[in-house]
């Protein structure tokens, strides 16, 4: 693949990078540094005209609808917060799986208008008791989610849920589904216009290489 336009890709660090990793391998793009042992934030890779760079998972949508990069990988639990404006989301790259899901101490009840929900995802949380009729209070936190319920703080969490390796370990249980979570390629409006042909090889190398995967 030849790409001649320059073009920026935004990953997060952890699983996102490593399971991108391999996508952007097939598409013939290799970085030339690795993100876990290096303090690059932009890192180079075997295209002179590709480059990769590196913050936090929230962050991946910001950058992309501004334009500081023309494509990102986002989960889509991340997504639904940011709300996706001025950004095209072509492809489900079906990584980094997991469900959005309601959780608290085993039996606890989802009904109730006076619920407190402890979570990191405020706007997907208001959606979800909302379509069911219920106004609950919000309490945003920034992780570990799970302690909440244990110190009275709330009533039920909404948290990402894989394994429940770490719901079990806190004495709760997943109550509720929300949603399917996978991450997604995110495209810049302007990028996809001005860009098209380059994103789309992109794009088509992905694709083929999540069937293969799949
Ligand atoms: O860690 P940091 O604060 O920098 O950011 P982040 O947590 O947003 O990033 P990261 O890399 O942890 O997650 C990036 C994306 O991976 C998320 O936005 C999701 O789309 C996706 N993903 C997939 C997950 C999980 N699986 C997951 N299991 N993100 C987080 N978790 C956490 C979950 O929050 C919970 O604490 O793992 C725990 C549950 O796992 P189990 O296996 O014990 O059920
Ligand atoms: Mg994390």
């Amino acid at each position: 693949m030849n790409f001649e336009t320059p073009i920026t890709i935004a990953l997060s660090k952890g699983r996102i990078f490593e399971q991108t990793l391999p996508l952007l391998a097939h598409a013939g793009i290799e970085p030339l540094d690795d993100p876990e042992t290096s303090r690059k934030l932009i890192m180079d890779t075997n295209h002179p005209h590709v480059k990769l760079v590196i913050i936090r998972a929230t962050d991946v949508p910001t950058y992309v609808q501004w334009g500081a990069a023309d494509l990102g990988v986002a989960g889509k639990d991340v997504l639904l917060e940011h709300g996706g404006e001025g950004l095209y989301e072509p492809l489900d790259l079906q990584i980094a799986r997991c469900r959005l899901m309601v959780a608290g101490a085993a039996g606890a009840s989802l009904e109730g208008n006076r619920l407190r929900i402890a979570t990191k995802y405020v706007e997907s949380a208001r959606r979800f008791f909302a379509a069911r009729g219920q106004q609950v209070e919000i309490i945003k936190l920034y992780g570990s989610m799970e302690l909440a319920p244990l110190v009275g703080l709330s009533d039920l969490i909404v948290d990402l849920v894989e394994s429940g390796n770490t719901l079990k370990a806190n004495g709760l249980v997943p109550l509720e589904h929300i949603a399917d979570i996978s991450s997604r390629m995110v495209v810049n409006k302007a990028s996809w216009k001005m860009k098209h042909g380059t994103v789309m090889q992109l794009l088509d190398a992905l694709q083929e290489a999540i069937g293969k995967a799949a």
